[in-house]
């Protein structure tokens, strides 16, 4: 596309704020510094009522204002009135100016909707942000005074409504477009790195919508038709910011688009991935609109209303398009369907989309009249992380594991592939680490001699377009901010950061842990502080629980969203010093786990064995079994070389009683032991390891659990076969 769009920070607005009609909003106390408005709502008046009603009853919202305004049959001429007659683009099509240079037109359109019944009209706003214009190269202080000019027209037609029946106020929800741009997906065949806008500018651009529509006086703020997460993601991350610098709140509305699939209709989230990447938002109600006509869309929205926390909204089309690019759904069966989905408890907000008319919106409202409201849901907290795919750690999870290879410092390969931007390959470690059972990839490209903002951007930018590695969420692993902030740019699905610590001081670990937050990730938390890494298990303790207090008190941070990294140091060094570091980190597991409810554990488990570099029989078994203790002791996932992880109950017991010696801090001469034993497992391992078909020698019952746990699907058709001969039926 090229949009020479530049935007300024905050954008210039020509009404300040400060100064605006809209006083009722201002908070009389300063903002709180979560990152986020702690409650959903303002504390105003509007903001209650709106509450209050949705725990007893099912707003309507309004319908499709796009084919209303083409219907009014406005010219070229007339769009642009006085105001635009010498601008040099074609404003035919930009019907969001409508409403500054024809705002009675406007007026009655809305007047016929709450006609019609509806609680909540929409702004003419949809594509009213600096991006979501751009073709028509409005400047940005015209963009701004769309909105508030579309506030006002909407307004003037709810005071109408409010005045006549004071116990039924009507609501503004000012509606925000996706716009045409992705930053999610690539738009250029040819070019998969590629896209059309940064979150930063997409930021910037909504920043400045959310303000003109809060300063304008809008009730809720409502990002709709959402094709792309992370355009979302950057509104919503706009919005959090536009609250905290002005201290003004509104409720937030949010409605997706997803695809008959179920994803999202661009950039191909599933439903509960899609909740689980905006859920650190505080919104007053999610849903679904746009894209299907109400038959496609029941079990989408189903399935939203058991997930999701907030009140639920849907405003669908009027059924899907016929081959004109009708839609020509009418408004009874439209309602019918409606009604049956508010009677089975799905819905608080319901609407109409593409195709809808003041009709439907009747119908809709008669529907869903007297139908009790959907009651949100009271969800078990969990830690949800996703990529395109949910990931959820339930209580019984196995350990999970984090796959080590994407990085340019634990392996040669990777680093080498980016040094020389072979992409393509670098591309395939990522895809051996998920094929290796990695459900989360951990990414870094800390290299002296590499651009690491760059190359994390392009990195995470690539595998967003392969599904099978997209699907699982990622761990942004750098010791430079900036770079995880550009990791946090560039993933639409709900990350984790690896790492923040106490190390700089508090008030650093703070506001890096807010703008996490903002950014709806999960953060890994090393045990580091002021006075450096911590070693021994009190210190360990100690720090992650300064931490974890920190965090939960003065950020807002929950729990499961911390994921406490008590260090993973390398034992038998052949320094006394560094005998009980395994131990230390068993016991501090436990401990943490005790002190920091709901908090999760990591480590890089190969760094315990980076002493028997050279000797990968021995450090395999190493890893092993210190997974074994670990997990025992709470572990809940790692960063492991997936794939490539030897069994604890495969490790020959001879070198299993050495390692554990070590591991366990059993005896004073634990490591000289395992040293010369070592020497003797090298040898055997080295011929064995090509390909070590001992397993083969054992019980198929046994072969395919060996072949299942290492992904080896080499002999599974012979295996099942024998397996399905043994039995009776194949379901044995
Ligand atoms: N905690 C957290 N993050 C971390 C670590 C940690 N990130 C990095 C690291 N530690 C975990 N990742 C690795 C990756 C690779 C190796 C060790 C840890 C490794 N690599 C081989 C080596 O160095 O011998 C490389 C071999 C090769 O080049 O192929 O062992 O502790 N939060």
């Amino acid at each position: 596309m090229g949009l020479a769009v530049r935007f300024t920070q905050s954008g210039q607005p020509i009404h300040d704020p400060l100064s605006s009609a809209n006083t009722a909003l201002k908070f009389s106390t300063s903002p709180d510094k979560t990152g986020f408005p702690l409650s959903i709502a303002s504390e105003t008046d509007t903001a209650e009522l709106l509450k209050s009603r949705l725990e007893s009853e099912i707003l309507v919202l309004d319908g499709a204002m796009g084919s209303m305004i083409y219907s009014l049959g406005l010219t070229e001429e007339q769009v642009r009135g006085e105001r635009f007659a010498d601008w040099h683009k074609d404003l035919k099509n930009c019907t969001d100016v409508v409403g500054l240079t024809n705002p009675d037109a406007i007026v009655g359109l809305h007047r016929q909707y709450l006609e019609a019944g509806a609680d909540i009209i929409e702004t003419n706003t949809f594509n009213a942000s600096p991006v979501g214009l751009a073709d028509f190269e409005l400047p940005e202080d015209v963009v701004y005074e769309i909105n508030i000019a579309a506030v006002a027209n909407a307004k003037k037609a709810t005071a109408e409504f409010t005045e006549k029946t004071p116990d039924r106020p009507r609501f503004v929800a000012g509606s925000m477009g996706p716009t045409s741009q992705q930053t999610a997906i690539s738009t250029k065949v040819d070019d998969p790195a590629y896209r059309g806008i940064t979150f930063e500018e997409m930021e910037a651009s909504y920043y400045l919508q959310a303000k003109a529509l809060v300063v304008g006086g809008v009730d809720i703020l409502f990002p709709e038709t959402v094709i792309d997460t992370l355009n979302l993601k950057a509104c919503l991350f706009g919005i959090a910011r536009y609250f905290e610098e002005s201290g003004n709140r509104v409720p937030v509305m949010v409605s997706g688009t997803f695809a008959e699939s179920g994803a999202t209709f661009v950039s191909g989230q599933v439903i509960e991935a899609f909740w689980n990447s905006i859920s650190h938002f505080p919104m007053l109600s999610v849903g679904m609109n746009c894209a299907l006509g109400p038959d496609v869309m029941r079990p989408h929205i189903e399935e939203l209303s058991k997930i999701a926390t907030p009140y639920i909204s849907c405003h669908p089309n009027a059924g899907t398009p016929n081959e004109m690019g009708e839609f020509d759904l009418e408004p009874e069966p439209m309602a019918a369907t409606i009604k049956e989905w508010a009677q089975s408890g799905w819905l608080n907000i319901v609407g109409g989309c593409c195709g809808t008319t003041p009709a439907h919106i009747k119908a809709i409202a008669d529907a869903v009249r007297d139908i009790k409201p959907h009651k949100p849901n009271v969800v078990e907290t969990l830690t949800r992380l996703s990529g395109s795919r949910p990931l959820t750690l339930r209580e019984d999870a196995n350990f999970l594991m984090i796959g080590e290879r994407t990085n340019v410092t634990g392996s040669r390969k990777f680093a080498r592939l980016i040094r020389e931007e072979k992409f393509e390959e670098a591309i395939e470690v990522a895809r051996d680490q998920v094929e290796g059972g990695a459900a989360v990839i951990d990414i870094n490209m800390d290299d002296a001699l590499l651009d690491g903002e760059a190359a994390m951007t392009k990195y995470l930018r690539l595998i967003a377009g392969e599904s099978d590695i997209s699907s699982v969420p990622v761990m942004i692993d750098s010791s430079r901010w900036s770079v995880i902030e550009a990791g946090l740019r560039a993933v639409q699905g709900k990350a984790i950061v690896n790492s923040i610590s106490l190390k700089e001081g508090e008030e650093d670990f703070l506001d890096k842990a807010r703008i996490i937050r903002r950014y709806g990730a999960a953060t890994v938390v090393m045990a580091f502080d002021e006075q450096g890494q911590a070693v021994e298990t009190d210190e360990k303790v100690r720090i992650c629980k300064r931490a974890y207090d920190l965090l939960t008190q003065k950020v807002g941070f929950p729990p499961e969203d911390i994921i406490f990294d008590p260090n993973i140091l390398t034992i038998a060094t052949g320094m006394e010093e560094h005998d009980n570091y395994a131990v230390n980190f068993f016991e501090a597991t436990r401990q943490i786990k005790k002190v920091c409810p709901g908090a999760k554990i990591s480590g890089g488990v190969s760094n315990v064995s980076f002493s028997f570099r050279g000797n990968n029989a021995v450090r395999e078994a190493i890893n092993a079994a210190f997974l074994y203790h670990a997990i025992e002791a709470g572990l809940d996932m790692g960063i492991v070389n997936a794939g490539q992880l030897e069994i604890y109950e495969e490790i020959p017991k001879d070198l299993l009683l050495y390692v554990e010696d070590v591991l366990l801090n059993r005896r004073a001469d634990a490591t000289d032991r395992l040293l010369e034993f070592a020497e003797t497992v090298k040898d055997v391992r080295k011929k064995g390891s090509k390909e070590n078909l001992e397993w083969r020698e054992e019980p198929v019952e046994k072969r395919l659990s060996h072949a299942l746990i290492k992904g080896i699907d080499k002999y599974v058709e012979e295996d099942t076969e024998e397996a399905r001969q043994k039995y009776d039926r194949c379901l044995q």
